[in-house]
């Protein structure tokens, strides 16, 4: 396969809305939170949904796509490990093995009740900030996903909110008993689920967490991590 850059810093292929700035994936999140975490320098590449052609030389149509060296990686679950087996000697993503298996729950949790939930609550603001290109695209492929328009999808959102509220409970409660699910400082774990608080911050004025909520404190922490990585990056005051 053919290298497609020479540059020796890692590149990574990051979805963007119309301003380039604007980097609202929630699984790049995840990807850029373990790069820092690495300590590995890095330099991303603004992708639109239907920039398909850019990333075809990963073999799918979606990203993170990482590429290092002659390295090509997809998929966020597989960046994490790949970057953890790759780096060993760098601050560990999931501290062990056990640390490793037991961050798969934490992915598909937050891949359906987080990301549904707020999916359910923003997607017509994410269609709002989409690159002109992107949006029927967008619009055909999420109403088909979800059967319904996106209109409908998001109706009574402030009355369904609380129910999202609600489902974050086994995180709220791990929360109050330690700063980070991984404990007294941060691992891939609360990347994961960071990275779609990151994503709706990005995409949607939406209010997703009340400020009194210890969810609102952890990730404000975790929005200053890495010299405020998360904090500078364009999103809304939320
Ligand atoms: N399981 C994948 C999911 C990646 C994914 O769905 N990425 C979205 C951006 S948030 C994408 O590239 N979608 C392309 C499309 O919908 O055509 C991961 O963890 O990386």
């Amino acid at each position: 396969m053919l290298k497609p850059n020479s540059s020796n810093r890692l590149q990574l292929y990051d979805l963007a809305g119309a301003q380039p700035q604007r980097r609202f994936s929630p699984y790049c999140w995840r990807t850029k939170l373990a790069l820092a975490h690495k300590s590995l320098a890095f330099d991303t590449i603004p992708w639109r949904f239907t920039d398909k052609d850019a990333i075809a030389f990963s073999g799918q149509g979606r990203v993170p796509v990482l590429v290092d060296g002659d390295r090509i990686v997809f998929d966020s679950w597989t960046i994490a490990t790949y970057l953890e087996d790759a780096y060993p000697a760098r601050p560990s993503l999931f501290r062990g093995d056990g640390g490793r298996t037991a961050t798969r729950f934490i992915n598909t949790w937050a891949d359906t009740v987080v990301s549904g939930g707020i999916s359910r609550l923003i997607i017509t603001d994410i269609l709002g900030v989409l690159d002109e290109k992107d949006r029927s695209y967008f619009r055909e492929t999420r109403e088909k996903r979800f059967g319904a328009t996106l209109e409908a999808v998001v109706a009574d959102r402030q009355a369904r909110v609380a129910g999202f509220r609600q489902s974050l409970e086994p995180l709220r409660a791990v929360l109050a008993m330690q700063p980070y699910l991984g404990g007294e400082a941060p691992l891939y774990a609360d990347y994961i689920v960071f990275g779609c608080f990151q994503w709706a911050r990005c995409a949607s004025p939406f209010q997703l967490l009340l400020t009194d909520d210890p969810v609102w404190a952890w990730r404000n922490r975790l929005l200053c991590a890495f010299d405020g990585l998360a904090q500078k990056a364009l999103g809304f005051p939320v």
